[in-house]
């Protein structure tokens, strides 16, 4: 017998999994993380031990009850313009079909962003033949809005290449904004009908302080690494983000998809291993944080496993912080 899901525990334990995506599609809970591969690999801050060639796609009928693992969905080998490293991936449905977006270093080796498809919200998914035109970097993530329109948020530093893309070309060796400096924010692009390409060319999300003020380059509690994620609640767009280097999923509000953001505070406390990365999800009137941490693995940074909780607001519209290792 299949075993049920508890929160705070690896929704599977048999393959190594992050960066979930969690949707809601036809009632059932779908997450779309990447899948880390089982390697030894030495750290290092390019995040060359992040290699993995494939996703599968896992769900669950309600929360708690088991989680199902659909299988292989997309391999790197069937991705034409892609030469090695699926990161974090995100889906959405729309036009009766389902996408999976995911960032993969080019033959070049620049992080692209792809779009594969599927009649299915488990797969296989079909790859385009070439990356979204325009696109760059890593994490994107798709938001569906109420209008129907559609938007990609992505970005990433130090292996992310953020960095390299401040002139709107690609800098090889350009270096991010000094401490004192604004910092880089996460890109949005608006989706055209398709789903496959961008309408127009990605702007630079600003997110400040509650005066109004940019939040700093060297304010490393505050300032934007990876992972974006894009929730609406009570009408308002909730921006939440990894910190990186101080480990903790934050987040900053807006009435507008693009921004500006307002930064209101932290979701999840650092987990165990490095990275940290997130999604947002509501399902039966309860909103729950999908998360990873590397527990599974006894700790190593590129062996990662998803897990679950549920997430609370205050009456405020503020979030209450996590920590995932207390009751
Ligand atoms: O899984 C590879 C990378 O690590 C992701 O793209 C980042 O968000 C971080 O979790």
């Amino acid at each position: 017998m299949e075993n049920s899901t508890k929160r705070n525990e690896p929704l599977v334990t048999h393959i190594y999994t992050a960066d979930p995506s969690a949707h809601v599609f036809d009632g059932r809970i779908y997450i779309y993380p990447s899948h880390d591969l089982d390697h030894e690999q030495v750290s290092n801050d390019n995040g060359d031990q992040y290699d993995m060639e494939d996703y599968h796609v896992l769900s669950m009928d309600d929360e708690l009850s088991p989680c199902v693992d659909h299988g292989e969905a997309l391999h790197l080998r069937d991705i034409p313009w892609a030469k090695q490293q699926l990161w974090a991936p995100d889906a959405a449905f729309r036009n009766d079909t389902y996408y999976l977006f995911f960032p993969a270093r080019d033959k070049n080796d620049i992080f692209r962003i792809g779009a594969a498809i599927s009649s299915s919200p488990s797969g296989p998914f079909l790859p385009q033949p070439n990356y979204i035109p325009g696109s760059f970097s890593i994490d994107p993530a798709v938001l569906v809005d109420d209008d129907n329109k559609a938007y990609m948020y992505f970005g990433g530093l130090w292996g992310g290449q953020l960095e390299k893309w401040q002139t709107g070309t690609f800098q090889q060796d350009a270096a991010g904004p000094a401490d004192h400096e604004p910092a880089l924010g996460p890109r949005v692009a608006e989706l055209n009908d398709d789903m496959l390409t961008f309408k127009e060319t990605p702007l630079e999300i600003s997110i400040v302080d509650e005066e109004g003020n940019p939040i700093l380059a060297g304010d490393e509690e505050r300032r934007y690494f990876e992972g974006p994620w894009v929730h609406k609640y009570n009408g308002s767009y909730y921006l939440s983000y990894s910190t990186g280097t101080t480990h903790t999923i934050v987040y900053a509000v807006s009435t507008n998809p693009k921004g500006p953001f307002v930064f209101k505070g932290k979701i999840l406390t650092p987990v165990v291993g490095w990275t940290t990365h997130h999604s947002i999800v509501r399902f039966k009137e309860k909103w729950f944080l999908f998360y990873h941490d590397s527990s599974l693995s006894g700790g190593a940074d590129n062996k990662r496993c998803v897990k679950y909780t549920e997430l609370n607001y205050n009456d405020d519209g503020t979030i209450q912080t996590i920590d995932p290792y207390k009751n």
